[in-house]
């Protein structure tokens, strides 16, 4: 069994360890907190002994096969290095960096120790969002030449992520990396991007809401919109709403799961729910799934020495995308980004 470390026991940490419970050959023998509160009551929730208020402490002292660091950014840094100071492969939750800087230089640690680091990037592995990339990738629609990908929300995250209404920036920076993710993975590397920002809830310091035009290498465009700050009585969150358009059809991924595939002759409509796991809880059980389905593509890869789909290197086009989107909003200008 591969042994992991587990580093930061907060909110979002608990479906990182429900799911690694459910993997298949891989487990968490030790966890990390500097909050010894939080990590007392997790090492209990889920039976783990060896708890460790310092993670250069449980690196010292624990035979690991990866970590797996659940904190916030500011401290992903330091993480991320020293565990590639100890030789140990590493997963890391997104944003990997405050800035491109320290995510390359992480990236680059973790290529000179020899060691594997996937980045959490967990939307892309939605089901819903596998299923149309599926009808894409099947030669369904074409080729694709415009696509939407849009979360509008007016849900009150700020309740379990408090941290998420204190900092300069936050809609891009925490929900448009992941979407731009996605945008990635379905139409392929960006080559142009446009941002607009604005902060409509007075009540929170960074940006709620941001409107992202690209152009991708291939030619096609792509919109990406996020909004926390949408009235919203028919509340989709956190569902990302897809279309994609052909030139022999379109896909389009609808509220509650509904899968559209439409050509010149005919319309099929599919249901492309996640997965309901046992511990997930709705609305949450989608990107529940997708942390089980992420830690899986993990362990294969390690297993067979493979680089992750979102590797560290992979992470640092859609990081670059996150950074273009800020400059863009703070000039008003189009950037060219490196679609490499
Ligand atoms: P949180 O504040 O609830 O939890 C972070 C925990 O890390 C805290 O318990 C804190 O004490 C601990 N910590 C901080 N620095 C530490 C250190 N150096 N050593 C050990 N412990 C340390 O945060 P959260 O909401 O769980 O978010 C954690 C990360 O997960 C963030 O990067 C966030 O963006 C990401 N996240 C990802 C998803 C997703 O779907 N991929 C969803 C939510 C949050
Ligand atoms: O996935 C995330 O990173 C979360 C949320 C969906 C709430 O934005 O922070």
């Amino acid at each position: 069994m591969l042994r992991g470390g587990l580093i930061g026991c907060g909110f979002f940490a608990a479906n990182q360890l429900h799911a690694w419970r459910d993997q298949d050959g891989a487990g968490i023998v030790a966890i990390c907190d500097t909050d010894p509160a939080r990590l007392g009551a997790t090492g209990d929730a889920f039976g783990i002994a060896a708890r460790y208020t310092d993670a250069a402490a449980m690196l010292a002292a624990e035979r690991l096969d990866f970590v797996d660091i659940a904190t916030t950014p500011p401290s992903h840094r330091a993480l991320v290095e020293l565990a590639a100071r100890h030789g140990v492969p590493v997963i890391c939750q997104k944003p990997l960096a405050a800035t491109l800087a320290d995510a390359a230089a992480m990236v680059a640690a973790c290529d000179a120790a020899g060691v594997a680091m996937m980045v959490h990037e967990n939307f892309r592995w939605q089901a819903p969002i596998r299923a149309l990339k599926a009808v894409i990738d099947d030669g369904r629609i074409g080729t694709p030449f415009f696509a939407r990908f849009a979360f509008r929300s007016g849900f009150d995250v700020y309740a379990a992520q408090p941290y998420l209404a204190e900092g300069d920036r936050f809609i891009i920076e925490d929900l448009g990396i992941h979407i731009l993710d996605v945008a990635r993975f379905v139409m392929g590397e960006a080559a142009t991007l446009t941002c607009r920002t604005q902060r409509v809830n007075p009540a929170i310091r960074g940006e709620d809401v941001a409107t992202i035009l690209l152009g991708h290498a291939s030619g096609a465009t792509s919109v990406v919109d996020c909004s926390y700050a949408t009235p919203i009585h028919d509340e989709l969150f956190p569902q990302t709403l897809i279309e994609v358009d052909g030139d022999r059809g379109r896909v389009r991924l609808g509220a509650d799961y509904r899968l559209t595939i439409e050509d010149r002759t005919r319309i099929e409509e599919r249901d492309a729910s996640p997965p309901l796991l046992p511990w997930a809880e709705r609305p949450w059980h989608g990107i529940q799934e997708s942390v089980a389905a992420i830690q899986h593509h993990w362990v294969e890869c390690l297993r067979a020495g493979r680089a992750p789909d979102t590797s560290g290197c992979d992470n640092l086009r859609t990081l670059g995308l996150v950074d273009a989107a800020y400059r863009s909003a703070a000039t008003g200008r189009t950037l060219d980004v490196d679609p490499r």
